[in-house]
């Protein structure tokens, strides 16, 4: 039986022992524990979602670490149920397939692939491509669809059976994975068995700045063990003999950052991004405590302000259902304290959620042509980072009176 969270005392990529807490969510269940109907009377596991800061490094990270078994074996999340999504994963893929001049005999490995989002776009270049994820099903799901997943959590051991069977991997990815790993110093050691001589390894993570910048508190969760700034990656990554070599800026998720990483004897030279972006980062404060103390005092700022806005609404008798049940939506709506009472219900577009209730605050999922039958007054959309794409196929609602609340980066009615 694994322990179900254990709490960390040292900086994640510094090992610093003196990390300082800034923000303090309280306690909340995992974002993707969606309960079925049966599970609603029992006792939900809840664990601590505190955010420590390293000031010798500049890391943000959480101090619980939730068992990965727990977090990632029954997930419900599925890539590919967003357009916009899907179409960013297309557009990788050309670029990583132009840039590295890949051939049919490379192999790409994509740790955390989901649902292949991103492996279906290389295999249609004819490249070699195989998926790692733990998400039993989803892995088994994306297999029938002709992308191999090993439903396995990456490490060493790994790494090697895939050198083994395939030889060594010319591209690895990690997309929205590398900050849901406690112990990044082996997971980079996997990367380098993994790695042809010449190979890159590509990850994309929610970028700090973008968090900052817009508020974005509610991609606090127990599986982002980290919030990644430049600095601190490009530390992690010296640490092991690896190196970042460039970096781009990409709109995922309210704002992330492809980081291009090879090993330190290669020959591909630094780009300019990566000063100007570290410029960036030490310009808006990112190396300082203060600026997440101020983070947490908007956090709650705006807590109010959603709250005034909904209890308004509430007293005129209209009905606010949400749109997305994201898991950052889990978070948002356990710490504004926002539940079956105030939301009727939640659609989502994924299957694998319709049906289930939102963990700690037990609004039931439902599919989403129960709008079209119940037409509500407001649609509060969770997952803002695709509200164009939401508003658009709701456009019917917008023009027979509907409203919309979004509650990212600052609460507003449209
Ligand atoms: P979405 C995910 O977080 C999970 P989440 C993960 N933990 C991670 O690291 C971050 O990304 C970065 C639905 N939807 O992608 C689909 C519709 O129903 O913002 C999803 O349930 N209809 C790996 O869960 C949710 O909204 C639609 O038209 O916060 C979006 O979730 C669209 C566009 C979305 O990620
Ligand atoms: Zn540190």
């Amino acid at each position: 039986m694994h322990r179900q969270v254990i709490a960390r005392t040292s900086c994640r990529v510094c090992h610093n022992k003196k990390i300082v807490k800034v923000i303090d969510l309280g306690s909340t269940p995992a974002a993707n524990a969606f309960l079925t109907k049966k599970q609603l009377n029992k006792l939900e596991p809840i664990f601590p979602l505190q955010v420590f800061f390293c000031s010798r490094c500049g890391q943000l990270q959480l101090g619980h670490v939730v068992a990965p078994e727990l977090l990632f074996r029954n997930y419900v999340y599925a890539s590919s149920t967003s357009a916009t999504f899907r179409n960013h994963f297309v557009g990788y893929a050309q670029k990583i397939y132009q840039r590295f001049k890949l051939t049919v005999n490379s192999l790409v490995v994509d740790i955390g692939s989901n649902d292949g989002i991103l492996l279906k776009p290389f295999k249609q270049y004819g490249l070699k491509v195989l998926g790692i994820d733990p998400a039993r099903r989803i892995a088994r799901q994306a297999t029938k669809e002709g992308i191999p997943t090993w439903p396995e959590f990456f490490d060493s051991q790994v790494a090697k059976k895939i050198v083994e069977k395939f030889g060594p991997a010319q591209i690895v990815t990690a997309n929205n994975v590398f900050a849901h790993v406690d112990n990044l110093s082996e997971l980079i050691k996997g990367i380098k068995i993994l790695l042809a001589k010449d190979g890159v390894f590509v990850i994309e993570v929610p970028y700090l700045a973008n968090l900052i910048k817009k508020n974005l508190f509610d991609t606090i969760y127990h599986e982002h063990l980290s919030y990644f700034s430049l600095r601190p990656l490009i530390k992690l990554f010296s640490l092991q003999k690896m190196m970042v070599f460039d970096v781009e800026r990409v709109s995922s998720h309210g704002g992330s950052i492809r980081v291009f990483t090879q090993s330190i004897n290669s020959p591909r030279q630094v780009s300019d991004r990566v000063k100007s972006l570290l410029s960036l980062e030490k310009k808006m404060g990112l190396n300082k405590k203060l600026t997440y103390v101020k983070l947490a005092q908007i956090i709650n700022q705006n807590r109010m302000r959603l709250k005034n806005i909904i209890d308004k609404l509430i007293s005129q008798d209209k009905q606010i259902i949400g749109y997305g049940a994201p898991a950052k939506g889990n978070t948002l709506l356990n710490y504004f304290k926002i539940d079956k009472h105030i939301l009727k219900y939640i659609v989502d577009d994924s299957s694998y959620k319709q049906g289930l209730f939102t963990p700690g605050t037990h609004i039931q999922v439902a599919n989403p042509n129960r709008i079209v039958k119940d037409k509500p007054d407001y649609i509060l959309i969770l997952a803002w980072n695709f509200a164009n794409e939401i508003m658009e196929k709701l456009h019917w609602f917008k023009k027979t009176g509907g409203k919309f609340i979004i509650p990212i980066p600052r609460p507003k009615v449209v």
